[in-house]
């Protein structure tokens, strides 16, 4: 099981079950923690989650997010930094609404933050912005990166120093909406239960870290006999929340599985896949939505993630850190996130 951290704190606000962490921060509601180490502190990427006053819909309208703040801290429990607007909506040119889950990376003196955001026509694109600070302020670009789709950007460095974005998000996120040659159609349907899932797509960054150098790709997900998963099996197929890392030279592509709230994991050995399917990594939590990242701090390994622990609403979420651990052979131990 994992390990407690801040288990001091007892608190449980609104959740039904005590959970085995406490949130980040109170101040303000954040979502979708996308962690990294930067100059030896670890800087968290999330969505800043707040109350757009916008009924709830299958299509997520309800996250209505205008702008994202970055935390940082010196080490796991220590004190937890709000570094303010780190990138504001009326900032980004091309943007309409809805800037949901974003990630960040360093290449060469700048940092970069990627972030999903509606444009004018309602159509979810991927933005980048750069700063020389972590923790910004960003200043995003004039258009979205070209070639870019849906939601949930991941950006993951690989051992040769390239860079590769995943991303992509059925339902709300508009995947359904690209085929796999990243045709849209506006009007395109979900998958029936009989169908292949629709598959999460990667794309290498060119070394500008600001386009694409190819056109996205994408990922198999597979099972033990190498099938990919229907629309059936959704306790198992990929939603949304893509993230990469690598343990012991293998790649590890872990993600949502939304409507059945699962965070799972399935192993390559090359950034474009096949990626053979191994199981959950984090039970599904309180608040609709689970959404994480994964990440090697010391030595250690942890999963950063959220609830509603603060507000008891699916769209107020709050972050959280657990410890993460593997087994010999490589499988990684499922998180319960509560007692
Ligand atoms: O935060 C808005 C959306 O909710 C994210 O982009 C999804 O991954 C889900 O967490």
């Amino acid at each position: 099981s994992a390990t407690a951290l801040f288990s001091s704190a007892q608190e449980k606000g609104t959740l039904k079950k005590r959970p085995i962490s406490q949130p980040l921060v109170k101040h303000i509601f954040t979502a979708d923690p996308s962690a990294h180490v930067f100059n030896g502190k670890i800087y968290i990427y999330p969505s800043h989650d707040f109350e757009a006053g916008i009924k709830e819909d299958d299509l997520g309208s309800h996250f209505g997010m205008r702008d994202y703040h970055i935390l940082s801290m010196d080490s796991i429990g220590g004190k937890v930094t709000d570094h303010g607007v780190a990138l504001d909506i009326k900032d980004v040119p091309w943007a309409g609404r809805q800037m949901w889950a974003p990630d960040a990376a360093y290449k060469n003196g700048t940092y970069y933050l990627y972030f999903p955001v509606k444009d004018k026509s309602d159509v979810f694109r991927i933005g980048v912005a750069t700063s020389k600070n972590p923790a910004g302020p960003f200043k995003a670009e004039k258009e979205p990166i070209k070639g870019s789709y849906s939601i949930d950007p991941a950006v993951f460095k690989d051992k040769d120093g390239s860079y590769y974005m995943y991303f992509g998000g059925i339902w709300g996120g508009q995947l359904q909406r690209w085929d796999n040659n990243n045709k849209y159609d506006a009007n395109a349907k979900l998958r029936t239960a009989k169908e292949e899932a629709i598959l999460p797509r990667v794309a290498k960054l060119s070394a500008d870290m600001k386009s694409f150098a190819e056109a996205p790709r994408t990922i198999k997900i597979v099972d033990a006999n190498g099938k990919t998963f229907l629309e059936a099996n959704n306790d198992k197929r990929f939603f949304e929340a893509s993230w990469m890392h690598m343990y012991k030279g293998k790649y590890y592509f872990s993600y949502s599985t939304g409507d059945s709230h699962f965070i799972n994991y399935a192993i390559g050995t090359s950034p474009y896949g096949p990626f053979v399917y191994k199981g959950v990594v984090l039970n599904p939590v309180e608040g609709w939505t689970n959404h994480h990242s994964i990440v090697e701090i010391k030595g250690k390994w942890y999963l950063f993630y959220h609830d509603v622990q603060l507000s008891g609403k699916t769209h107020l979420r709050n972050v959280k850190v657990a410890e993460l651990k593997y087994n010999a052979d490589g499988t990684i131990q499922t998180i319960n996130a509560y007692y």
